[in-house]
């Protein structure tokens, strides 16, 4: 196979073909973010192939061989002459937490949707139409809302790209390299780099760096999400869809908040999501909330118990667009946030030994009873590109996924982050479309230097695992580390290197030795490193944080049986199938269950009902073809059973609770999960945002037989002017 990006000493007539190529694929997708042409259109008109490769055409495919030799490749994002490692990588910028008390919203919100009716833009057809985009009635209503009324919220708009003044690390310069929070920052990636047009770029406030959520169990959060892109879906730099669905990855709550793929909403409007922070079996387990490890920091350094089971206490979370179609473009043109969740065990203050000696003492810092965010980081991973202006774009080889040729952290090209001689907690996403990361420590001599791994997805580990790297991080996973700085000196540098290489979107290729990823000559120009820490001083205050020897045991499921068994096999070749075209996704991709034909996606097609209350065992098989697929399945934590057959195949690292399963080229994985305490319609589906928009994505439902849950639930149609629904398939 190919080098997808070619070397920055290819000839300029080589270079220039390339760029021609890009622009016409540019085309392509722009055609298809405004809605003019389908997949379908595409493949009909021969441009991609019913496998979903872009047809071997000149002047469009980058793996064409053409006049050139020795192949093909794509043209580099330029980079303005910035240097690795010479602008600061920003802190998250925190959403402010309103008191449901001292502030209440305006509109209050409500367990139905508010169907006050509001002016909408003429692009979508005009006249009026709902001011929030949730579906109406009964069904789509907050389950539970009078028992976990909001004591929070927080609210954003989506919004193009522009100018943050109102930047709030929460922690003070000293500890975010030295970066002046009150001085504006314009949208770039870095200082040398062009500024983003308000069409190219579009995330939470139209601002980075990204967003920020401090949540706290017992302490249940709305979340009003506005749309604010423009009415227009033309004006979108030629990518990105304007209508969203915001989903809070791996949230336990009901469906009504999970960001359904079929539950969007248009600009104009709002959608409230209702985030009730519950420990999962809050209904059947601890039901009196008799047990401290079941708590939330009280605010004065003890606990306030809450029903459920405390294994299931879930600490990394993050958010982002689910739109139907358009999950990839959304969430790489800057759909993505952070939600750090505290709780009795993770409470974010490392000093607190609270009566029971339940906290943690993960590094944070000691200022706030919870949620210290002084030695505790959030790191966005994402490959990006750019077209030859400098401005973000979306590229299309085929179905196999998108990869960008340049390495951001927290939407910063390659930059560097100032920390004291002590631990550091460092919250890691891979918010990629298709790209994984194989993550390692490296000093100044390029030897590997050891770090702790203490959560996997949301979850704190049974035990904290020491590595010279990490496993292949899929898109969507976070893994949590502990790097302990003491043991070098001030002054000193460590880097954070990426090993996996890719050559295409399929899946990891292959992994690097540290030192062959750090010798510059990979193909792939994500390979390296990205991140360097500066160690500027001793620390200002002693370091009271731990490593503890045990933290998150798996939840017992020894007493409860397994209700059923499926199978769910990934991969190519999928059929359609569906009454209307509006639920109805195309693409290569598909989902086979049971042994039925593989399926493309179709949210209004129910794949799977377990029953309310039962524990089941899924098998995620991987069908083949060399590609890989981290797959997410939305409401509950599983536990992983085995790989490829066995326990022992499962490394320590996965050997907690996880929301992403990767299956690997060829693998399998066994999972169990339990189906409790909400209802509704939720979503599995490859986490390759470019292999889940075309159609490997399916609608399971939780079954309540009527009660508590309608069955089956109608499926959202939503337009401007109000939702409507069909009934499932
Ligand atoms: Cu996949």
């Amino acid at each position: 196979m190919s080098r997808m990006y070619l070397p920055w000493n290819a000839s300029k007539a080589r270079q220039r073909d390339a760029q021609r190529a890009r622009e016409n694929r540019a085309e392509i997708i722009r055609e298809l973010s405004w809605g003019r042409v389908s997949r379908r259109d595409l493949i009909k008109w021969g441009v991609f192939t019913s496998a979903g490769l872009l047809a071997p055409i000149g002047g469009l495919n980058p793996f064409v061989r053409t006049a050139w030799a020795d192949g093909e490749g794509i043209p580099r994002s330029p980079l303005f002459g910035a240097q690795p490692f010479t602008q600061p990588m920003p802190r998250f910028d925190v959403l402010e937490r309103q008191s449901m008390d001292t502030k209440p919203m305006s509109p209050i919100c409500m367990p139905e949707a508010n169907t006050t009716p509001i002016k909408v833009a003429d692009e979508l057809g005009g006249g009026w139409g709902p001011c929030e985009g949730r579906p109406p009635g009964a069904v789509w209503a907050h389950q539970h809302f009078d028992d976990f009324y909001p004591k929070t919220w927080v609210e954003a708009t989506q919004a193009p790209a522009t100018t943050n003044t109102r930047y709030n690390p929460r922690v003070p310069k000293e500890l975010n390299s030295e970066i002046d929070p009150a001085a504006p920052i314009p949208l770039r990636f870095h200082p040398d780099m062009p500024v983003q047009f308000d069409t190219s770029v579009w995330t939470f406030n139209g601002t980075i760096p990204p967003k920020l959520v401090l949540g706290r169990y017992g302490e249940p959060m709305l979340f009003r999400h506005h749309n604010g892109l423009p009415a227009d879906c033309k004006k979108n730099g030629g990518f990105g869809r304007h209508t969203i669905s915001t989903h809070e990855h791996n949230g336990h709550h009901g469906a009504e908040n999970d960001g359904f793929t079929g539950a969007y909403f248009f600009p104009g409007q709002f959608y409230d999501y209702h985030w009730p922070i519950v420990l999962a079996g809050h209904n059947t387990i601890n039901k009196f909330a008799t047990d401290d490890k079941a708590g939330a920091p009280d605010g004065n350094g003890q606990v306030a118990r809450i029903p459920g089971d405390w294994r299931e206490t879930m600490s990394t979370h993050w958010f982002h667009d689910h739109m139907f179609s358009f999950t990839a473009q959304n969430v790489y043109k800057g759909n993505a946030a952070m939600f750090n969740l505290y709780s009795a065990l993770d409470r974010g203050n490392e000093e607190i030994d609270d009566r029971n000696h339940v906290n943690l003492r993960l590094p944070s810092g000691t200022r706030d009873d919870w949620g210290n965010l002084d030695y505790d980081v959030n790191l966005m991973l994402a490959d990006k590109a750019w077209d030859r202006d400098g401005q973000l774009m979306f590229d299309i080889f085929n179905f196999d996924g998108f990869l960008g040729d340049v390495m951001t952290v927290n939407l910063a090209y390659k930059p560097f982050f100032q920390v004291e001689r002590r631990k550091y907690r460092f919250r890691i996403l891979n918010a990629s479309v298709a790209r994984f990361f194989k993550l390692a420590l490296a000093d100044t001599l390029g030897q590997a230097q050891e770090f702790v791994q203490i959560a996997n997805d949301g979850n704190l580990l049974p035990r904290p695992v020491p590595l010279l790297a990490t496993d292949e991080m899929g898109i969507a996973e976070r893994y949590d580390i502990i790097i302990d700085f003491s043991k070098y000196a001030v002054e000193d540098s460590l880097y954070l290197v990426n090993l996996c290489e890719h050559e295409d979107g399929r899946g990891p290729d292959g992994n690097l030795s540290l030192a062959a990823a750090l010798s510059g000559r990979s193909a792939d120009p994500c390979v390296g490193a990205f991140l360097e820490f500066k160690i500027v001083r001793e620390p200002l205050k002693t370091d009271k944080s731990q490593i503890p020897e045990v933290m998150i045991e798996n939840p017992d499921l020894s007493q409860i049986k397994v209700a059923r068994e499926r199978v769910f096999r990934f991969g190519r070749g999928a059929k359609e199938s569906g009454r209307y075209r509006k639920t109805m996704g195309e693409g290569p991709w598909g989902i086979s269950v049971d042994g039925g034909d593989k399926m493309d996606a179709n949210y209004n097609r129910i794949s799977a009902a377990p029953k309310f209350g039962t524990r089941e065992v899924w098998h995620l098989v991987n069908d083949g073809g060399g590609w890989d697929h981290p797959i997410h399945i939305h409401f509950e934590e599983g536990q992983i059973l085995a790989r490829n057959g066995s326990f022992a195949n499962v490394p320590l690292t996965e050997r907690g609770r996880k929301d992403v399963y990767r299956l690997r080229p060829g693998g399998s994985v066994t999972i169990t999960m339990q189906f409790r305490d909400w209802g509704g319609m939720f979503m599995e589906h490859c986490h390759n945002t470019t292999h889940e928009d075309n159609a490997m994505l399916l609608r399971w439902e939780i079954n309540g037989g009527g009660d508590p849950f309608l069955k089956p639930l109608p499926s959202p149609i939503p337009t401007p002017h109000g939702v409507t629904f069909e009934d499932p398939e």
